[in-house]
């Protein structure tokens, strides 16, 4: 492949407030359902939870440096709602708004492109428990309102913002992702209503990033997974159509045509599972059209047909880190079911390792749509063992980052217009699944899920080979 990256191509690296910022409680910052789920959820699992994280929040000055030291030109973090408006609205935390006036300041400083997501899974606890957070359609505006005063402040710094982040993920794992009352987890059309909301606040955050923000830029990041059939029989190629219609096509659609997927939508309707959609939320998602879009991408999923007397059944999880231990795979019965492909190697957490895959979803995104790509998100998650001397030796996370490099190029030689590559993540943090035991960091931070100790930083062996990537602009 040929070598050259752009001379503008925004390599760095990305992060979510949540998962890297501790400080849960300081300055006025006031609970993320988050922080309710980590405790209530993860802490039975053994999981660290969001309270200190990697201690970011009194370590960014530290960790801009580091990530200038490798050279990033772009950095992808998040806001986190909670800490400039603890109550969700009302009055602004003054002391929360100045930590991301001081990062974006300390990143602009450093000639690092500030990436900023509205919004990473932690909706202010204040707003579950005055109306369910997302499953009311109030959040809405009060997103709006959030959005309005976070774009308005940071019109000047930041050109680049995504919106909410990985939406198709929230649909799947979204008791994780969101708190969900008990009682209410066995309705399966909230999942999709939920989505219906967020596809409203996104086109308003769109919207105000087109209308404040000069030659600004905004999309929404998914987590996007190519879909393979099983075998070549017909049926199973069929249940991959069905799976990307249900799973991409369902989004992008959303974020760049302003419409719902027909053949998506048509089956949910038959499950009984479509959102309800009221008068004028259609004209709204189509004004508030995406610039580009933002790709979290980790794995490549596989599909057989389903019959049509199955059982209806989401996503699971691999809790554990030991292959294998996956608890049940996704079932749409009639339309697709996901199985474990049988030609790709998988990580400890059985996320399928597949570099083509990145290069088959940019080419397929881009023939379809047109618009310019990021990668927001990628990388392995894996076990990392600080040794004796001090180091942590992770070959593993450089080939698979590399051979991801490798198969992004690929694409870019094939026309693909790829503004950035900001891989997961910038620094170790908590994984959603396993607390710091699944670590992505070119940095590592030293600490365990009991015991934060002082959050130590200490640059991994990948820290050293990303560093002279970029240096190279990409020759490795
Ligand atoms: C994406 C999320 C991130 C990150 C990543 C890794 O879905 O946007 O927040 O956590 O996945 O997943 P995990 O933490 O489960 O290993």
């Amino acid at each position: 492949y040929n070598k050259e990256f752009p001379e503008d191509f925004m390599w760095g690296a990305s992060t979510s407030a949540y998962q890297v910022e501790g400080a849960a409680f300081t300055n006025g910052k006031k609970p993320s359902q988050q922080d309710i789920i980590n405790k209530e959820n993860y802490k039975k699992r053994g999981f660290a939870t969001a309270e200190i994280a990697s201690d970011h929040y009194h370590h960014y000055k530290e960790d801009v440096a580091l990530m200038k030291e490798m050279g990033f030109k772009a950095y992808r973090f998040s806001i986190a709602w909670s800490r400039v408006f603890p109550d969700g609205v009302g009055d602004v935390n003054e002391e929360g708004i100045q930590f991301y006036r001081d990062l974006i300041d300390e990143l602009l400083a450093n000639e690092i492109e500030p990436i900023v997501t509205l919004y990473h899974y932690d909706l202010p606890w204040a707003l579950v428990e005055k109306y369910n957070g997302w499953l009311s359609r109030e959040v809405v505006k009060d997103f709006e309102y959030y959005a309005t005063y976070i774009i308005e402040e940071f019109k000047d710094k930041v050109k680049y913002w995504t919106t909410i982040n990985e939406q198709s993920i929230i649909v799947q794992f979204w008791t994780q992702k969101c708190f969900i009352p008990e009682e209410l987890r066995s309705n399966d059309q909230l999942r999709y209503q939920i989505n219906h909301h967020m596809n409203l606040a996104h086109a308003i955050a769109c919207k105000l990033v087109h209308e404040k923000v000069k030659d600004g830029m905004v999309g929404s990041a998914i987590g996007y997974a190519p879909v393979y059939p099983l075998t070549s029989s017909p049926q199973d190629a069929m249940a991959a159509q069905n799976a990307h219609d249900l799973h991409n096509a369902f989004y992008l659609d959303i974020y760049f045509k302003g419409i719902y997927t027909k053949s998506a939508m048509a089956y949910l309707e038959s499950k009984g599972l479509a959102p309800e959609i009221e008068p004028g939320d259609m004209e709204l998602i189509k004004e508030g059209y995406s610039d580009f879009l933002a790709l979290n991408y980790y794995y490549s999923d596989c599909v057989k047909a389903c019959p049509e007397d199955d059982e209806l059944r989401f996503a699971g999880v691999n809790w554990t880190g030991v292959k294998g231990a996956m608890d049940g795979h996704e079932h749409q019965p009639g339309f697709f079911q996901m199985c474990a492909n049988p030609e790709l190697e998988t990580s400890d957490w059985d996320w399928a390792i597949d570099p083509t895959g990145l290069e088959y979803l940019l080419r397929d995104i881009y023939t379809r749509y047109n618009k310019p790509l990021m990668i927001t998100e990628n990388g392995l998650g894996a076990y990392d063992t600080l040794t004796e001397d001090g180091r942590i030796h992770d070959p593993y996370r450089v080939e698979y980052l590399k051979n991801h490099i490798k198969a992004m190029k690929k694409a870019m030689d094939y026309g693909v217009e790829v503004l950035a590559y900001c891989p997961w993540s910038a620094i170790d943090l908590l994984s959603t699944s396993n607390g710091i035991k699944k670590r992505y960091g070119f940095i590592y931070v030293d600490r365990t899920d009991d015991d934060p100790k002082e959050c130590k930083r200490i640059k991994k062996d990948s820290f050293y080979w990303y560093k002279k990537l970029i240096e190279s602009n990409g020759i490795d």
